[in-house]
């Protein structure tokens, strides 16, 4: 059972589902000039120019919205679409109105809006001053955090400074296969999260310094994770590994805002321990500054991304060149025995989602979560009547019933990834998410229900008829 407050939503980002990429005096973002780029970056150099055009066809998300009973819906703000320049010298009327028309259409029909302030775009602009690398980045993310605070903080009350810094700084800055493609080993990666960290705390201090008393909202940052499990239980060897690896994607983030205000232990020793030769302290890992506001304290409930689950043993070719992997020293193995039927990462393992509440639960002192992302692909021919994803959604949502009943894990929401097939990232449009599909053939982008859209439309009715929600709260 769920509480009768329970959200249920469904979530999706700026960038991949509006197009508009330079409608209305919007600036371009690093994930406009990545596409651009060409040369196979992205699957077959697709890009987010149009993708579900979202910017013209909201209308059509709210009807989606509305046909699968959602409480809440998860959306990003295009941040070049409201300072395209990133700085707010110079503010585009034309994004604030479409924002405020969108969270106003939300709010009419009785749907909470959750809205996230970044989710991987990040103005161009802003990428030519150094990016996430620069530490003037807290200060700038600040700004346009107290900015949307301001200008829409009357009507939004759960919001998400940034999503998963996991992904922003490995992917895009230790492996280059997400915008803005650097490459820089075992260092980039580690200044970028810091300064996500700097960045996300300054806006959540701003929050509650000077929006909380009046707005009444909650912020926090969505940290994505897999869940993970010794290959071998009785290894001590796989199970260091297996909390090095939790300690290097949970832990980067988690450890700093609910534990310590620091990065775990173990990543610090890791990575000094692999930084032999570097003279200095912090070379490669950054220590946070004593006259900086802290990074401990500053969520109001814990948003997890979950996708999938690995097995995990320690490293069977160390690398010798410092490097994010090696630091880490953590093998992941998908198990034989979990199907994937979607993307090649993603195994299907729903009880590793109960698994992962419960170790959150315990190691971060019992948090309000909101599971942000949560969902299941489709790759190949599109197949409307999609078993599987059904499959995974009832099961899925069967682990966090148990997580809260059983288990007395305090989850306060589940947001499906996501409402619309959209621009998944590197893998353009060849990989499907959506509770709707989406023909990107057709200028119209017409939506359309899959079975599993009806599936969790069904699944929230059943709960909400239960719990007495009614579409007012
Ligand atoms: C989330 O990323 C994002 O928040 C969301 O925007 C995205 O659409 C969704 O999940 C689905 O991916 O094995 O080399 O192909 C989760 C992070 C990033 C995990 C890409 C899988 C594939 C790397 N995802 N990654 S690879």
């Amino acid at each position: 059972m769920f509480p009768s407050n329970f959200a249920w939503g469904a979530a999706t980002a700026a960038y991949q589902i509006e197009g508009g990429w330079d409608s209305d005096g919007k600036g371009p973002s690093i994930w406009d000039t990545f596409c651009h780029k060409g040369g196979g970056l992205v699957f077959e150099d697709h890009s987010g120019d149009v993708a579900c055009n979202s910017y013209e066809f909201w209308e059509e998300d709210l009807k989606c919205i509305r046909q699968l009973g959602l409480t809440h819906y998860r959306l990003s703000l295009s941040w070049s679409r409201l300072l395209p320049d990133g700085t707010t010298k110079h503010v585009n009327q034309k994004g604030v109105r479409y924002y405020n028309k969108v969270i106003d259409d939300l709010l009419a029909s009785n749907v909470i809006p959750m809205v996230t302030l970044y989710h991987f775009d990040l103005p161009q602009a802003l990428q030519d001053r150094g990016g996430w690398k620069s530490p003037e980045m807290a200060d700038i993310f600040d700004s346009y955090a107290r900015f949307a605070f301001q200008t829409f903080g009357d009507r939004v009350k759960l919001w998400l400074t940034i999503n998963e810094p996991y992904i922003c700084a490995k992917l895009g800055h230790e492996d280059g296969i997400f915008a803005p493609g650097v490459k820089e080993p075992g260092m980039a990666a580690y200044l970028v999260g810091h300064n996500m960290l700097r960045a996300h705390a300054r806006a959540w201090h701003s929050y509650h310094s000077l929006y909380r008393a009046e707005q009444g909202g909650a912020v926090s940052l969505a940290i994505n994770s897999n869940w993970a499990e010794p290959e071998n239980p009785t290894s001590p060897e796989d199970r260091a590994a297996t909390e090095r690896y939790l300690a290097f994607s949970l832990g980067w983030f988690a450890w700093p805002v609910f534990v310590t205000g620091d990065y775990p232990e173990v990543m610090r020793s890791r990575v000094e321990l692999r930084s032999k030769g570097l003279s200095c302290q912090g070379c490669r890992l950054p220590v946070f500054s004593k006259s900086e506001p802290t990074i401990l304290g500053t969520a109001d409930f814990f948003a997890l991304n979950y996708y999938t689950s690995r097995m995990v043993k320690p490293m069977s070719d160390l690398p010798q060149v410092s490097g994010f992997r090696g630091d880490r020293d953590a093998e992941e193995i998908v198990d034989p025995s979990w199907p994937v039927c979607g993307a090649s990462w993603l195994a299907v393992v729903p009880d590793g989602l109960r698994k992962l509440l419960n170790y959150i639960k315990n190691t971060f002192n019992n948090p309000a979560v909101y599971i942000t992302e949560n969902g299941f692909s489709q790759v190949g021919p599109v197949n409307m009547d999609d078993v599987p994803r059904s499959r995974f959604y009832q099961d899925a949502i069967q682990e966090v019933a148990r997580a809260i009943q059983e288990d007395g894990v305090d989850v306060r929401g589940y947001f499906a990834w996501s409402l619309l097939d959209n621009f998944e990232w590197a893998d353009g449009f060849s990989v499907r998410f959506g509770l709707f599909h989406v023909d990107f053939s057709q200028p119209e982008r017409k939506r359309s229900i899959y079975l599993s859209g009806r599936e969790y439309a069904g699944i929230i009715s059943k709960y909400r008829a239960l719990t007495g929600t009614n579409n007012s709260q």
